[in-house]
């Protein structure tokens, strides 16, 4: 039997989100339903609404999720109703020229539910990101639940869902940050506070957090900055390099995604080293620099896809350090807030008032 839930739509390019009924079919062959605990609200939920993501309206909204498996489809045993997981965006398929290659990774053709939630009136939603979890319950890959240790509640272990796996992965899988490295975080929201998080567990000697926002470079040092640099009123670049002996970070990371900032990364980096891109642009940007400097300057420029992780070996893996009191991820709920409100939490987030807000979607 499908089941009708409240769940958060973006139904149109701008529109405020609604709170909506929809219908959740029942999970088919290699699906799987979960009644979703907690649920971040990522700048990726906002860049739907706002259409820079596609315009495959209307989306339901939230990915960042962690609840409870509560039935899956005939064929399914890699999880069992009961079984607490993370939801991911990337179930690898194990077939594409990607994972043929021994990097799943990048996978290019990621499992998500076959079947489509819809709205009342049969109108049919666009999960974001293959998972839509601002709603009571969703329908999902099977292979989009990775379970892990209870003992982390949903809240927080949620986050590895999306941005803060992006963060920590653009640093320790993407970055490839290491023991004495230099870093460079640009951008301090959740996403870029969790690379700076990533960076401290992987070793790194001086972590340098830049924002335009006193608050946020504040928070930054709790999750392990040595330095921090407020780019409204100083030069980022020049800062960074006086930082690092003249030279420049080892890596720097971009968790905006705007072509200024990407610059200042590019520029901020010692020669030979390494610019990641984990911000996710829009589809207006542009960017002009001399080619001569792409070239004189060597060295790598990445970009990040959900910190090329593996969720089943990278979720269970972060929730036992955060269990451990190594990985501060309590850190990164700034407050938590009910299924009606992810409206009034866009615009905290806009504002720069929170790192995240979680919706407590089961409470
Ligand atoms: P956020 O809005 O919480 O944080 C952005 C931060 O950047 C804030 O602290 C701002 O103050 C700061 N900022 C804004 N403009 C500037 C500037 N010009 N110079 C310096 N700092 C500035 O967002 P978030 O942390 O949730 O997400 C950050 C990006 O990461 C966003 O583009 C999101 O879509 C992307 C993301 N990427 C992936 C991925 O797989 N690549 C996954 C999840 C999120
Ligand atoms: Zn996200």
């Amino acid at each position: 039997m499908s089941v009708k839930v409240q769940g958060v739509v973006a139904r149109s390019k701008g529109a405020p989100v609604t709170l909506e009924t929809i219908v959740v079919p029942d999970p088919g062959p290699g699906e799987a339903r979960v009644k979703v605990a907690a649920c971040g609200v990522c700048h990726t939920d906002l860049h739907y609404r706002e259409g820079a993501i596609n315009d495959e309206f209307p989306f339901l909204l939230g990915h960042e999720a962690a609840g409870i498996v509560e039935s899956v489809g005939p064929d399914v045993t890699e999880v069992a109703p009961g079984d607490y997981v993370i939801l991911n965006w990337r179930a690898v398929c194990g077939e594409c020229r990607a994972c043929r290659r021994g990097r799943p990774w990048y996978c290019f053709k990621t499992h998500n539910a076959t079947q489509k939630m819809t709205l009342e009136d049969g109108t049919e939603l666009t999960p974001a990101l293959g998972i839509g979890a601002f709603a009571q319950m969703t329908l999902v890959a099977a292979g989009q639940c990775t379970k892990v240790d209870d003992a982390a509640p949903p809240e927080v272990a949620g986050l590895l869902g999306c941005g803060v796996m992006a963060g920590i992965g653009a640093a320790i899988n993407t970055g490839a940050v290491t023991r004495g490295d230099s870093v460079a975080v640009i951008g301090c929201g959740g996403v870029g506070d969790a690379a700076i998080a990533g960076a401290r567990l992987a070793g790194a000697r001086k972590i340098i957090a830049v924002d335009i926002d006193d608050r946020k470079l504040e928070l930054a040092k709790g999750f392990g900055a040595t330095d921090t640099v407020n780019s409204r009123q100083t030069d980022p670049v020049k800062a960074i390099q006086d930082l690092t002996e003249g030279n420049g970070a080892d890596v720097v990371i971009e968790a905006i995604g705007r072509p200024e900032t990407y610059e200042q990364a590019f520029y901020a980096r010692d020669l030979a080293g390494t610019v990641v891109l984990v911000g996710v642009p829009s589809p207006d940007m542009r960017i002009d620099m001399p080619l001569l400097d792409f070239f004189g300057r060597g060295g790598a420029l990445k970009s990040s896809w959900y910190g090329d992780c593996l969720p089943d070996r990278d979720f269970p893996m972060l929730v036992d350090l955060y269990l451990q009191g190594r990985l501060p991820l309590q850190d990164f709920v700034s407050e938590k807030i009910g299924i009606g409100d992810v409206e009034a939490a866009f615009e905290k987030m806009h504002k720069g008032d929170v790192l995240r807000s979680v919706v407590m979607v089961g409470s």
